[in-house]
């Protein structure tokens, strides 16, 4: 048997800050609340989760031949206060966990390397074994296997905290048809606590412990197809992509680190870009601006819309310009925005004067019906 220490050794080396294991069939309740919360309907337009259920409900299901799950955490934790770029208005709030490269490469690749190191040093011993790696994309329910594997518990926000580095950690896997040694699992320390469930702006949790996700701004940003629904947009304030909220409040913060990737940390000025500039990007400069960042694999006319909203809410008669250009993009999507963020700062008799203008050009029957519905809540 490989032993836990080398595995661990070989992880650090590699940049995981965090390295446990468990057996793979060690969060055996997982698939039963999966289907539930499915059930709920409360994965919104992510058919994915759905369509994979009968594999996602446990490694096992997705390969019977796996015997242990090693699960990685690496520390993104932010320099400074996560919540700052939220103050102000005129500038656009990107969450913690995209404002540099994509953690999806950057994890992937170490954990194909840990992977080889682990099947090397197995068949070193004479043992015959594969492993296969995950992060995120794959059908694999990482949080609960992550406290299987004691690497942290899922707090009440549902994600992963842990003693050392409270709610920065992203999460990776290794499924193994090896057998290691397992660690204990973490146990749950939310106590009385509910500071994430309190603070979460579009309240999205129905229970502790329980995320519906069609009300959570990370999902109305980043995972959902059609318009964002207008009795959310209000909430989502100057947030451009994602939501660090629930995660940064959480009291076991105090023990997190910086993270020590550099390609992790912020780029300079990611946490201060202004809607303007934003607003004006084409799709060029949005992909040249986001290259490498997650935020590319959004498109930029989803990213567009969520700068309109922001837009929207700013509070900022001279960013009504910007959204009066948008109004000509080829996105019905992103017309219907530039309407939304107009009602929003216009006086009512401009907006009026502006919907007699453009309404009769406007092609799409879903932007027509926001004309109609944003020129009666058009502000007085
Ligand atoms: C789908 C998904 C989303 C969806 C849904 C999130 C969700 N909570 O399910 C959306 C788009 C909203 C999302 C948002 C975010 N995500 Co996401 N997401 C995922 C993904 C792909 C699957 C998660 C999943 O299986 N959900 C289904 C539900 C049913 O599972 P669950 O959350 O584990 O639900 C458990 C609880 O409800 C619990 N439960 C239910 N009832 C009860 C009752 C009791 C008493 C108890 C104790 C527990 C309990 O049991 C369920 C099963 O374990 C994972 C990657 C992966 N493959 O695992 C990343 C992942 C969870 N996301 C991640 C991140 C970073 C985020 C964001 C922080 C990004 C951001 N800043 O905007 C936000 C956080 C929002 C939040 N509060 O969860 C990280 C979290 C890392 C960590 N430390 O936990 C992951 C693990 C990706 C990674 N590889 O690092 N995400
Ligand atoms: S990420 Fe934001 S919107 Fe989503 S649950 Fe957390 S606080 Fe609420
Ligand atoms: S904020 Fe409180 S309730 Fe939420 S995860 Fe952290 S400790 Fe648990």
């Amino acid at each position: 048997m490989v032993p836990s220490s080398t595995i661990r050794r070989k992880a650090r080396e590699l940049g995981f800050d965090a390295c446990r294991i468990a057996r793979a069939d060690a969060a055996p309740q997982a698939g039963e609340r999966l289907r539930a919360w499915l059930a709920e309907g409360a994965h919104g337009d992510m058919d994915w989760m759905a369509e994979t259920a009968d594999r996602r409900v446990s490694p096992r299901a997705l390969w019977p031949q796996a015997r242990s799950v090693v699960m990685l955490g690496v520390n993104y934790g932010p320099a400074g206060d996560p919540l700052a770029a939220l103050a102000d208005k005129t500038r656009g709030a990107i969450s913690v966990y995209a404002r540099n490269r994509d953690y999806h490469d950057l994890v992937k690749g170490r954990l194909k390397q840990l992977a080889a190191f682990l099947l090397k040093e197995a068949g070193a011993k004479g043992e015959r074994a594969d492993a296969k790696v995950f992060v995120d994309t794959a059908p694999v329910m990482e949080k609960p296997l992550a406290q299987a594997a004691g690497l942290g518990w899922q707090g009440k926000h549902t994600n992963l905290v842990s003693r050392e580095f409270g709610s920065w950690l992203f999460l990776g896997v290794i499924v193994t048809t090896l057998d290691l040694a397992p660690d204990s699992p973490e146990t749950d320390h939310c106590g009385a606590c509910r500071r994430c469930l309190d603070v979460c702006p579009t309240r999205a949790f129905p229970a502790p412990y329980r995320l519906d996700a069609r009300r959570c701004i990370s999902y109305l940003m980043i995972e959902h197809k059609g318009p964002i629904p207008r009795e959310l947009r209000a909430a989502m304030g100057n947030r451009i992509y994602g939501c660090d909220d629930c995660l940064a409040v959480c009291p076991w913060n105090k023990f997190a680190q910086a993270t020590r990737e550099a390609k992790l940390a912020a780029r300079p000025g990611f946490e201060r870009l202004a809607l303007a500039d934003l607003a004006r990007l084409d799709d060029a400069g949005f992909r040249a601006l986001f290259a490498g960042s997650p935020i590319k694999r959004i498109g930029h006319a989803r990213f567009l819309c969520n700068v309109l909203i922001a837009i929207g809410n700013s509070g900022e008669v001279a960013l009504a310009e910007e959204a009066r250009r948008l109004l000509s993009h080829a996105s019905p999507l992103v017309r219907g925005a530039a309407v939304w963020a107009l009602a929003r700062l216009l006086p009512a008799a401009e907006f009026a004067a502006l919907a007699a203008l453009r309404l009769p050009q406007e092609t799409d029957e879903a932007v027509t019906a926001d004309w109609a519905k944003e020129t009666h809540c058009a502000k007085k």
